[in-house]
């Protein structure tokens, strides 16, 4: 039997002997999440003709990858460029053969690099930034000391991100009910990380110092968008993230970079039409495919 808890606690959860599944809890992910690996059914991925295929959505996690594949195109690297296929985890598309082929742990975002002899598969957004900084040797600083910092603060985005979307955000928005003690829990984690990036940012200007890097590339789709109130509702505004003047600072500048702009509309499929590009394959796309074009186009041919 699972432990006494020390303190008196509501009641309702009986804590059996063994966990079982289910699968009618009431969340918004019940219909698609289970505890088993490996796919649900057959699935070809569509591949394209750039030398990059990514397989993605537009969350924070997915939004990391697309910047930087943006920021590396914006510098002239050709061979980073992209097409980018949908994977909607609401409906369960990473659960798919081909998918989980790529990505046995079913989540987005996954890349598949065509231009090595062999494709060569990456999964994580960690290791997907990393792949490609190496690739390409770009926003990765080459000094000692910043190149160090780079990493402490990418590992610490990829650790700390769990404590945002799964704890935070799950609770504060995706939940089937409000549970005091699990959003108040998380909300302190998350206000603590904010202060944390917050005196950082006080004696630098990008998380690794002077130069802008895959850290934060990494950590501005988190909290420079839960900061501008655009993740997990108004969530932001419930945490006051807009309050931390150094984050604000960082958020402002990097989220004004073009190549951030555009990474954020990839794979995107809510909030304003003109900014969600569901597929890229072409730089034009971001003029030309955007939903509300596609929307005005429907309208037009019907
Ligand atoms: N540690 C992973 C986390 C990826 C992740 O959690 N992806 C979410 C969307 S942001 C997902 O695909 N969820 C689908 C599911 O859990 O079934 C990474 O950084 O790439």
């Amino acid at each position: 039997m699972a432990a006494k808890l020390p303190i008196s606690f509501p009641a309702g959860y009986e804590v059996p002997e063994h966990w079982t599944w289910d699968k009618d809890g009431g969340g918004q992910f019940d219909t698609i999440n289970r505890p088993i690996a490996g796919s649900t059914f057959e699935q070809e991925l569509p591949v394209g003709r750039h030398p990059l295929q990514l397989y993605s959505l537009g969350t924070p996690n997915g939004v990391k990858v697309t910047i930087m594949l943006e920021e590396l195109l914006a510098l002239g690297h050709e061979q980073a460029e992209y097409d980018a296929w949908l994977i909607n985890i609401f409906k369960g598309d990473q659960f798919g053969s081909g998918f989980v082929g790529i990505n046995p742990n079913s989540k987005i975002p996954a890349l598949v690099d065509r231009t090595t002899p062999e494709p060569t598969q990456v999964f994580e957004s960690g290791s997907i930034l990393l792949y490609l900084a190496r690739k390409f040797d770009a926003f990765l600083p080459r000094d000692h000391k910043a190149n160090t910092a780079a990493m402490n603060w990418l590992f610490w985005q990829v650790g700390s991100a769990p404590y945002v979307g799964g704890g935070f955000g799950h609770f504060y928005l995706y939940a089937p009910i409000h549970i005091k003690y699990a959003i108040d829990r998380f909300a302190m984690e998350v206000k603590r990380q904010y202060d944390v990036l917050d005196r950082h940012l006080a004696d630098n200007r990008f998380l690794a110092g002077d130069e802008y890097s895959v850290a934060d590339i990494a950590t501005w789709p988190w909290y420079g968008a839960l900061a501008q109130n655009e993740i997990y509702g108004d969530g932001g505004r419930f945490l006051e993230a807009g309050a931390y003047r150094n984050v604000r600072r960082w958020k402002d500048e990097v989220g004004e970079r073009p190549a951030v702009r555009r990474g954020r509309m990839v794979n995107r499929i809510t909030g304003k039409p003109s900014e969600q590009l569901r597929e890229r394959h072409d730089a034009s796309d971001f003029e030309t495919k955007t939903e509300d074009k596609r929307q005005l186009a429907g309208a037009d041919a019907a």
